[in-house]
C-alpha cells in the first residue's frame, strides 16, 4: 500500500504558544524562526528534501526510527547502506529514501550514553545534528528533519539533548541560512513535544 504523505506546506513554521518563561539565549531573528517547524509524529510520512534518521554503526537497521525508516523505504534503502561500509558516531552519510516520500535519508550514528553525559558525548551528539545539516547543503537539498537522535534506545537524556540540538541548530543556520529553507525538529513523544516547545524561545525568540 502506498504510505499517506505530509507535504511541507502542511507543517507550520514554529511560534510560540502563550507562555515562554525561558529566558532568550539568543538574539531575536524572524528570517531564522521562519526556518524552523516542531512536528509531533512519525518521521517517515514528511515528503521533504531530507530526514534523518538516528542509526546504529552498521546502517543496516534496527528499531525505533530507523526501523521505522527502513519498513518504509523498503529493502532497496538496506541495499544501498551496505555499500557505505557503516558509519561512525557523529558522522552521516546520505542514502535515497525509496518508498519514502522524502528524496533523501541522511543517516547518522547518535552516541551511546551509559550513566551520565560526558563532554565526549555532548559533542557527538552536536557533530550529528551539524553534520546532518551540513550533508543537506552539500548535496543542495533545503529542506531537512531530524528525530530526537540517541534519546531512545541510546539513552541520551532528552532534556539535555534538546538543548544540544536547538544550539547546534541555531548556530549552523546563523552561518548558513541562505541555503537552507527550512529545519524541522520531529519530535515522537508528548513529553519531547513539551520540551521543545519550552526551549525553543530561549533558541529562537520572537520579537
Ligand atoms: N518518527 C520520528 N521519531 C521516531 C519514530 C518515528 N517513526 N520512531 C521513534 N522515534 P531511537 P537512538 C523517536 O531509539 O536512541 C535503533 O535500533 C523516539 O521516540 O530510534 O538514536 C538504531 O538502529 C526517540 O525520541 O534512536 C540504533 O541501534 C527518537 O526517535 C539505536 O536504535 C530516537 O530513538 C539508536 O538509538
Amino acid at each position: 500500500y502506498r504510505v499517506d504523505f505530509i507535504p511541507l506546506e502542511k507543517i507550520p513554521v514554529w511560534s510560540p504558544s502563550g507562555d515562554s518563561s525561558c529566558k532568550p539565549r539568543y538574539k531575536v531573528n524572524e528570517e531564522l524562526n521562519r526556518k524552523i517547524s516542531l512536528f509531533r509524529g512519525d518521521i517517515t510520512k514528511l515528503e521533504i528534501d531530507a530526514i534523518a534518521n538516528a542509526a546504529n554503526k552498521t546502517l543496516l537497521g534496527g528499531g525505533g526510527v530507523d526501523g521505522a525508516i527502513h519498513r518504509g523505504a523498503g529493502p532497496l534503502l538496506r541495499k544501498e547502506c551496505g555499500t557505505l561500509n557503516g558509519c561512525e558516531t557523529g558522522e552521516a552519510k546520505i542514502t535515497g529514501a525509496y518508498g519514502l516520500p522524502a528524496k533523501h535519508v541522511i543517516h547518522t550514528v547518535g552516541p551511546i550514553v551509559h550513566d551520565s553525559v560526558g563532554e565526549s558525548e555532548e559533542q557527538a551528539l552536536r557533530n550529528c545534528y551539524y553534520t546532518c545539516l551540513h550533508t543537506a547543503i552539500k548535496n543542495h537539498l533545503r529542506t531537512v528533519a531530524i528525530p530526537c537522535i540517541s534519546t531512545g534506545v541510546y539513552g541520551y537524556p532528552p532534556d539535555q539533548a534538546v538543548e544540544v540540538a536547538l544550539r547546534t541548530v541555531r548556530e549552523y543556520l546563523e552561518q548558513n541560512h541562505e541555503k537552507l529553507d527550512r529545519v524541522i525538529f520531529c519530535v515522537f513523544l508528548k513529553s519531547d513535544k513539551e520540551l521543545y516547545e519550552t526551549m525553543l524561545p530561549a533558541y529562537f525568540p520572537r520579537g
